[in-house]
């Protein structure tokens, strides 16, 4: 299986860690986004955002959007507890995963773009988009907080692809530098979740 990704992406780090978390080996393809190799033809052709991941399949099936990817290399090992395979609990997964990508990663990644990305880059933050993004934070991080009250994990007892999805964008809030404090459940499984083996192996 071939992973096209750019190691600075986190939502490419979804798929390295549910690939190690179910022992599948990936090939990994690096596009040089300074070179514009994710906008090329041959790559475009694969994925028509011109965006990273892109998972490859053996068999020739294609598929991004990170958490679809999670989705379907669960789906494919249903061995695992990555993916329910209960209606609720299927439908539970889904639901945090769409949460994410609606309400938590927007805050978060406008956020890590304003105030860690764009110092990097020599490049004036928009104290306008900060406001908005904390704003947003404030309102959603509680709710995962309280969720994850007397959990181990996002759905429960068993590691998920929901964990998966939301935790790296969870951790983000480390660097920054978001105080934790009043979301003990969200720090304690923040922890949990970064000292996996694959989360470590993930990079
Ligand atoms: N919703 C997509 C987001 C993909 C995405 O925005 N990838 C970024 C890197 S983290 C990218 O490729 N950016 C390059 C671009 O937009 O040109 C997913 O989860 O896979």
């Amino acid at each position: 299986m071939k992973l096209y990704q750019n190691k600075l992406s986190p939502n490419a780090k979804r798929v390295r860690v549910c690939a190690g978390e179910l022992g599948i080996t990936l090939n990994v393809i690096e596009l040089d986004f300074t070179k514009g190799e994710h906008k090329k033809p041959e790559y475009l052709a694969k994925n028509p955002m011109g965006k990273v991941p892109t998972l490859e399949d053996d068999d020739g099936v294609i598929m991004w959007e990170s958490p679809a990817i999670l989705t379907y290399l669960a789906g494919k090992n249903p061995q695992s507890s990555l993916l329910p395979t209960d209606v609720k609990g299927r439908a539970d997964a889904l639901r945090w995963m769409f949460w994410n990508t609606a309400h938590f990663e927007p805050a978060v990644y406008g956020l890590a773009m304003e105030k860690l990305f764009k110092p990097m880059m020599g490049a004036e933050p928009d104290e306008t988009r900060i406001a908005a993004c904390t704003k947003d934070l404030e309102r959603y991080a509680p709710i995962l907080n309280a969720h994850l009250a007397n959990k181990t994990w996002t759905l429960g007892d068993a590691f998920s692809v929901a964990d998966i999805s939301v935790g790296v964008v969870a951790e983000l809030l480390l660097p920054l530098q978001v105080d934790l404090s009043k979301m003990p459940n969200l720090k304690a499984w923040l922890g949990r979740l970064t000292e996996r083996a694959a989360w470590k192996a993930a990079g």
